[in-house]
């Protein structure tokens, strides 16, 4: 048997606490990963308990597995929390359907510029915004956008189905939605404005003045952990439900989401612990992109190259794990304007507690991809804070060094590790000294005798740290 509505009573975890044929559907999500599903779509499953007007049509830009896995699951899926004290079932019921938009991009813009949608909300990932070298802007040259400018009502990129929801809406007058990113981006509600505006005004700039004016970008930071799921976490899941699960989703315990209370068009009225509405996310980002985030991408690169698979077992080795704790607090934490509230002792203390969930299998490889995108604001960012202070970035210099030795590192002619990255190709072209002072990659920073000197330093002397 599979999990489906018909399913649903007879399950022996918590189920839809609402009657799922009442809901209909006030959010479109862009980008239908493993995070929306243990994050987002949990919370609008507790909304829905009170107001069935928030449901969620979730599409993947590209591929169908999503939809061919949860359609015929009526949109169902069971998320686990895990932690060395146990793990605990449930089921979500927030999604009412899933799109493919490759499959069909008008299907995608009409469900985006039905007027009972007030929320588009993204996790599309660091490279879905298509930005330029300094990330603070669209680059007009990337494919997505040029194939986008071609084709604005066919579009491929999640900025083109959004200007072509909002061009649909326009004519239509149902008015805008709120547009809220969800991705580890720094300032990402005014990145995600940008990159939108930007697009609109090279297709129609009445268009890009209406959304200018009608359209809100609430910033937001998003906190949860969550591996791949693998064929193990399908059959754990199978003896926990009773019946299969196609996409079960495994997660920690931990859940935070800090939003800026910004919304066009209404918004669900989020009652929950873990949700803090703020007018001001900024602090709240950047030390959860740093702290967390950045020791994520160190324990990915120098774990690897100790030869750890998961970010558990990195955590285990001890030379690994005081150098994470020495990263955040002796290089890190100084650079941040701690948010009201927040004691930072004890905010590394739980982020070294979450790191070491022994249930979770973490896979570093996972981290590792896209180096190219989050490098940038989890450990460009502080360097440059240090270096404009006179501060030593020893720490931070050994991540970069170690994502440097990960992108080349060669056995038998062979490269050690897969990379997944859009710009894998630069990245593989040419030797250290010369991407080091590569802009595209490290902006400003590439023409810093400081930075130049002291990464190749650290480079050329590093050794894979370990006591295992
Ligand atoms: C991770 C994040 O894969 C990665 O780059 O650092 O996905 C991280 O697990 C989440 O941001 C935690 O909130």
């Amino acid at each position: 048997m599979n999990l489906t509505n018909a399913s649903l009573a007879v399950l022996p975890v918590q189920t839809p606490a609402y009657d799922r044929k009442g809901v209909t559907t006030g959010i479109v999500h862009l980008g239908l990963g493993a995070f929306h599903r243990a994050h987002q779509a949990v919370y609008v499953d507790d909304v829905l308990t009170q107001d069935q007007s928030w449901g969620i049509v979730g599409a993947s830009l590209r591929s169908d597995d999503a939809a061919r896995a949860l359609n015929p699951q009526n949109g169902l899926y069971s998320v686990v929390t895990k932690s060395a004290s146990g793990s605990q079932c449930r089921v979500i019921g927030s999604l009412n359907h899933v799109l493919c938009a490759a499959d069909d991009p008008d299907a995608l813009i009409s469900q985006m510029a039905d007027p009972q949608v007030r929320i588009v909300s993204l996790t599309i990932t660091e490279k879905g915004y298509c930005r330029n070298a300094s990330g603070d802007g669209l680059d007009p040259d990337h494919p997505d956008i040029q194939y986008d400018l071609q084709n604005p009502n066919r579009p491929r990129s999640a900025l083109g189905y959004i200007t072509a929801a909002l061009s649909k809406r326009k004519l239509s007058g149902a008015g805008p939605f709120t547009v809220l990113s969800c991705d580890n981006l720094p300032d990402n509600g005014a990145t995600t404005q940008r990159v939108v505006l930007q697009l609109a005004r090279l297709i129609d700039s009445g268009l890009a003045d209406w959304i200018r004016d009608h359209v809100t970008f609430p910033g937001t930071m998003v906190d949860r952990i969550v591996p791949a799921t693998t064929d193990a976490d399908r059959e754990d899941t199978k003896t926990l439900l009773g019946v299969a699960d196609a996409w079960p989703i495994v997660t920690e315990p931990f859940g935070q989401w800090v939003i800026e209370d910004h919304f066009c068009a209404g918004r669900p009225q989020f009652d929950h612990p873990d949700i803090i509405l703020t007018q001001d996310v900024r602090p709240f980002e950047t030390m959860k992109l740093r702290l967390l985030n950045g020791s994520h991408s160190a324990l990915a690169y120098l774990g690897l190259l100790a030869g750890h698979k998961t970010v558990a077992q990195a955590m285990e080795d001890p030379a690994i794990a005081d150098f994470v704790a020495a990263l955040m607090r002796d290089e890190i934490a100084p650079t941040l304007n701690v948010p009201a509230n927040i004691r930072l002792k004890d905010y590394r203390a739980a982020l070294v507690a979450r790191f070491k969930n022994p249930a979770l299998q973490h896979a570093l490889i996972q981290i590792a991809m896209d180096g190219s995108q989050k490098i940038p604001q989890r450990i460009l960012s502080p360097i440059r804070d240090r270096i404009s202070k006179g501060h030593t970035f020893d720490r931070l210099a050994h991540v970069i060094a170690g994502w440097l030795r990960f992108v080349a590192a060669k056995e038998a002619g062979e490269y050690c590790f897969p990379l997944q990255d859009p710009m894998a190709d630069t990245l593989r072209a040419q030797p250290v000294e010369t991407l080091i002072k590569t802009e595209k990659i490290f902006g400003e920073l590439a023409s810093s005798p400081t930075f130049t000197r002291t990464i190749m330093q650290v480079y050329q002397n590093q050794e894979p740290l370990s006591q295992r």
